[in-house]
């Protein structure tokens, strides 16, 4: 193919991709399956590995950048980025209204969400986007284009000729439902978690490597023009414009006639807070005649023609009463703060996480503190910070405790790692969280096992290990307050009925330090049995493809105790199946997927257990060695990654197919 030629297929590829990118991103309303999608951006990246040298900044291949950068350039904004007045009643906003009035006369206003997450600027030249900065003081920002690009509803060009060389506004956000399935992720990988939406937001932004920033949920609405050419009359216009240009703005935005109408708004808005799939903290107000914002102009800190009305806080100050220590599965102490209960957001809270020691020792956090108590993204309330400023003397610090407070076993902490631990396996709270988790619906699956009967269960000394589970009577059970005959055999019928869960489930179940549901399909599919897992040596381990070397090691550590080895002698004995027989020709024998985006057809656990039936493993995260993606409705990062690395990506069809092979 001439250069030419491959020059103009170059330019048709990439605008259909535009298009569909943006039907998809933008709009939510897809029109073509993600298969034909990848076929155009497969097709595009091979003409330009091809043809290198056309390759530009904007185009759709180059939305995630090759290495980390040094460090951020520091750019200054066009405009500088004004923050808004706060107000917190309606009478302020009347008084707002009045200022207006006062100045230029009877106003119409349009009513937004203010978006909870980091305010950004982007700038177009010639509808190519060139540059992308935080808000940084408002004068100056720091360049974090390359990160930018990689939300995929960012324009990397516009789509019509109504903005060329244009600077806009809007705010980065991590959707709630990202946040929580992000969050769960990283626990599972005892890797790091965000707070709340917000900070994980503004902190992905920070990233200095964008393929990291690629892998994070994150979106935006754009909701001003800071600088544009073009000559526009009214908010509600540019926004309009911003819209046809290809910006995702927000569809709760109203323009209303009045400041009692945009009060009733505001109202609405609040309402619908708690629905929203991100957070919002109030309402922007704007006048939306432009040439009346340009006469009200600005103050040194704000916009004379906005402003923000803030929603009841999602956060209070209480004191904190004390600070008790949980003992975790894995026996970590965990801090917890006692508070005296307080509203925050319309919910009553008389406990926070405190999350470990280094946090409380960083956030100077002590007993009997003034405290900021936040709740957001639907996560365990946090404590924000304490308010030393109230501090009378009396407060004071909690130490580190030297033994367990549950067991009074000496706690010990590993060099490198934040976590304090109980080591003792015998620990009735490590047995608690223990048991629960063998019990989990992602191990064994006992129905009717519930927190509380397991607290009772091992507060009569009837269980102190898992094992004792199955060796439970009946008249044991009646014992126990609130059980009959009826709960009572129910109890015993889940109990027995976990015996047959497949071998993965039971090695996951368990609570191996490091080892989650995929390595334990792998260590599942690997041995075949408990025994043959048992006797594997860490080195041998660590040649498993896709098996980390802190899971090697703790593997051979659990099986080299003495008590589990007594723990997993009983369990067999007592009928529990600890090995599969060897299916050979299995049709998905050993190969590993991946499902991201919603499927049409089957749940995703009957899809998860139709691969596992076939041999199959299934990953929760997108590594090189993954065999297929299986992608359906709105595929997530996980989606792009996995374009990244070039792997194989299938629908739910295809899978079927796959299986009957
Ligand atoms: C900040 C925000 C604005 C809007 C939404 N969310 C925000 N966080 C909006 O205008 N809809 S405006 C703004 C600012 O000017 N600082």
């Amino acid at each position: 193919m001439n250069k030419n030629v491959a020059k103009k297929k170059i330019e048709k590829l990439r605008e259909e991709i535009n298009h569909h990118n943006y039907k998809y991103y933008v709009e939510n309303n897809p029109v073509i399956s993600d298969y034909e999608f990848d076929q155009l951006l497969k097709k595009l990246e091979q003409l330009e590995t091809e043809f290198p040298d056309l390759i530009t900044p904007e185009s759709p291949t180059q939305r995630v950048g090759e290495k980390p950068l040094e460090g951020f350039e520091t750019v200054e904004h066009k405009i500088p980025m004004l923050s808004l007045a706060n107000t917190y009643t309606y009478d302020e906003l009347r008084e707002f209204d009045e200022r207006v009035k006062k100045n230029v006369g009877d106003v119409e206003y349009v009513v937004e969400p203010k978006i909870d997450g980091a305010g950004v600027a982007l700038l177009y030249e010639n509808g190519v986007l060139v540059r992308g900065a935080t808000r940084g003081d408002g004068i100056k920002g720091d360049d974090i284009t390359q990160n930018l690009k990689t939300i995929r509803s960012v324009p990397l060009k516009l789509r019509s000729n109504v903005l060329r060389r244009v600077e806009v506004r809007g705010e980065v956000y991590m959707p709630i439902g990202g946040f929580k399935k992000y969050n769960k992720e990283q626990a599972e990988k005892e890797g790091v978690i965000f707070a709340n939406p917000r900070n994980a937001s503004a902190g992905s932004l920070r990233q200095l490597d964008s393929r990291i920033v690629a892998e994070r949920p994150l979106d935006i609405f754009i909701y001003v023009i800071s600088y544009s050419e073009k000559d526009l009359k009214t908010h509600e216009k540019a926004l309009a414009a911003l819209k046809e240009a290809g910006f995702r703005t927000n569809s709760l935005t109203k323009k209303v006639a009045n400041i009692e109408n945009a009060i009733k708004y505001c109202k609405e808005l609040e309402k619908k807070r708690e629905k929203l799939d991100y957070e919002i903290d109030g309402a922007v107000i704007k006048v939306n005649s432009l040439g009346k914002q340009k006469e009200l102009g600005a103050t040194s800190k704000n916009p004379r023609w906005a402003i923000s009305y803030k929603f009841a806080a999602k956060q209070s100050t209480t004191r904190l009463n004390n600070i008790a220590i949980q003992v975790g599965r894995t026996g970590t102490l965990t801090p917890v703060a006692i508070l005296e209960p307080v509203e925050v957001g319309g919910v009553t809270v008389s406990r926070a996480t405190l999350h470990n020691f280094d946090e409380l020792k960083r956030k100077d956090i002590k007993i009997g503190d003034q405290v900021l108590v936040e709740r957001s993204g639907d996560v365990i309330p946090q404590v924000v910070k304490s308010i030393t400023e109230k501090r009378t003397g009396a407060e004071k610090r909690k130490i580190i405790p030297k033994k367990c407070p549950v067991c009074g076993t000496t706690v010990i902490r590993t060099e490198g790692e934040v976590a304090v631990r109980c080591p003792n396996r015998l620990c009735p709270s490590r047995l608690k969280w223990r048991v629960k988790y063998y019990a989990s619906r992602d191990a064994m699956d006992i129905d009717h096992l519930g927190e509380s009967t397991i607290d009772k269960l091992i507060e009569e000394n009837l269980i102190g290990n898992i094992a004792d589970l199955y060796f439970l009577k009946k008249e044991d059970i009646l014992k126990l307050e609130g059980f009959k005959e009826k709960s009572a055999q129910n109890l015993l019928d889940s109990i027995e009925k976990s015996k047959k869960q497949d071998l993965s489930r039971f090695i996951y179940g368990l609570g191996i330090r490091h080892v989650g549901k995929y390595a334990a399909q792998l260590l599942a599919s690997q041995y075949n049995s408990i025994d043959k897992l048992s006797k594997a040596s860490a080195e041998s381990l660590k040649e498993i493809d896709g098996l980390g070397e802190k899971s090697a090691e703790a593997i051979a550590t659990f099986f080299a105790t003495d008590e589990n080895k007594e723990l997993i002698e009983r369990l067999k004995n007592i009928g529990v199946k600890t090995k599969e027989v060897r299916k050979n020709n299995l049709p998905l024998q050993g190969k590993k997927f991946v499902f991201t985006g919603g499927l049409l057809t089957l749940t995703r656990p009957e899809a998860s257990d139709l691969v596992k039936k076939s041999g199959g493993i299934v990953s929760s995260s997108i590594s090189k060695d993954i065999d297929y993606v299986v992608a359906g409705d709105k595929p997530g990062s996980k989606y792009n990654k996995a374009k990244k690395l070039e792997l194989t990506i299938i629908n739910e069809d295809e899978l079927k197919e796959l299986v009957t092979k």
